[in-house]
């Protein structure tokens, strides 16, 4: 190189780096080269939290541009790290080009320095155009995992949804240094697992067999480790709560499985009867709000079934006077679902016969539009006037 200098007198600026003590030694020997009329060099690479401050120099600039007539060049440094915050981090000598480091970096604060070497003669003026130093800072492995804030997790029972845990790692992206490993160390209650973690965070439903109606909540314990689990890996751990959201995969089932009533003759907007379900899912929500409808046996429209909203009944309503002859063989087709669809097909709803036992009139008769719980039996009762509603006059029932 010396031999370079003297035979391209117009080469001003040099700069060529310390081969010792740091990775510029393997991957970047002083490896300048021409490139038209500016010198290009390879970025430098400190280690964060390595002490290079003993060192005589970490890198030197040097000009050719010396012109007796001028007097010596004085070289300084600008750039973050230099004349900017944090300032003198990097220093140079001004009469030898040599740059010294004075404190210990951090790749989490600065991963790359990019300083211009300046050439100035005594007068000031500008010797040769600045050339680029960059600083390139190697990672290490010294930040841990972290789990940002988990709000409340929630999976739906019977699903595969996915919710994601987010756990930073300020080490250098793409390094194994943040590259996360996860694992669930715990979850209660115990059994079967019923989640399992994929590389990304993301807590995937395990089993088919979630199940809200039997355990509606989790606890997880979930382990986060950088270097991708490797030994020797910074880790965090984190306790969170999986909420199981309900689905409608339980009928409303009716209390009983045949009904009978009686009403008195020639009344109107009477309350009937009512209808008692049970249904596993949620209390107070669509999936377990009854629906009532009458399917059949209503032809003279005498009845309209509500349902109660505080107590989930079905409620049978007369809403047009009724004769006896006219009703006591009727048999009214009752249907029970829920507001919210049945989720995913788990089940359909089933109709039960209110069956008129009036003159022996309601036999067994039972209709079932699907294989769901909401059927009901259909003997009605033969013997006539049971449970009879007003004063002993002629009744009507069904
Ligand atoms: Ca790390
Ligand atoms: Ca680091
Ligand atoms: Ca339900
Ligand atoms: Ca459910």
């Amino acid at each position: 190189m010396t031999r370079l200098w003297r035979s391209t007198p117009i080469l001003w600026l040099f700069v060529f780096v310390v081969l010792c003590g740091f990775e510029a030694k393997a991957d970047h020997s002083v490896s300048l080269r021409r490139n038209k009329r500016e010198w290009i060099v390879p970025p430098q690479i400190l280690e964060e939290n390595v002490d290079y401050t003993k060192q005589l120099f970490i890198a030197k600039i040097r000009s050719d541009k010396e012109d007796p007539n001028k007097g010596p060049i004085k070289y300084a440094l600008k750039g973050i790290g230099a004349d900017q915050p944090p300032y003198n981090l990097f220093i140079v000598e001004p009469s030898t080009g040599k740059v010294r480091i004075t404190g210990i970096l951090d790749r989490e604060s600065i991963a790359q320095y990019n300083l211009s070497g300046v050439a100035l003669y005594p007068d000031g003026s500008v010797a040769e155009n600045d050339i680029q130093l960059r600083i390139k800072v190697k990672d290490q492995n010294d930040c841990p995992p972290v789990f940002l804030p988990i709000s409340v997790g929630s999976v739906k029972e019977l699903s595969t949804v996915v919710m994601k845990l987010n756990v930073t790692d300020n080490d250098e992206f793409g390094n194994v240094n943040s590259q996360i490993r996860y694992e669930i160390v715990e979850q209660k209650p115990g059994g079967n697992m019923m989640f399992s973690i994929n590389q990304y965070g993301e807590v995937i439903v395990n089993s088919a067999n979630l199940d809200r109606e039997a355990v509606d909540q989790y606890v997880l314990t979930v382990k986060a480790s950088d270097l991708n689990g490797a030994s020797g890996a910074n880790t965090a751990m984190a306790t969170f709560n999986i909420q199981i959201e309900d689905v409608n995969d339980n009928p409303p089932i009716l209390e009983q499985e045949s009904f009978e009533a009686s009403i008195e003759e020639n009344t109107d907007n009477l309350e009937v009867m009512r209808f008692k379900t049970t249904d596993l899912d949620l209390i107070n929500t669509e999936n377990w709000q009854a629906q009532y409808s009458i399917v059949s046996g209503n032809g003279g429209g005498h009845f309209k079934i509500v349902t109660d909203p505080k107590t989930n009944e079905g409620v049978l309503m007369l809403v047009k006077g009724a004769d006896y002859e006219e009703v006591k063989d009727m048999n009214l087709g009752i249907t029970v679902s829920n507001v919210a669809a049945a989720y995913a097909g788990s089940w359909s709803s089933g109709t039960v016969v209110v069956g008129g036992g009036g003159g022996g009139g309601g036999g067994e008769e039972e209709e079932e539009e699907g294989g769901g719980g909401g059927g009901g039996g259909g003997e009605e009762e033969e013997e006539e006037g049971r449970r009879i509603m007003g004063n002993g006059r002629q009744r009507g029932f069904w």
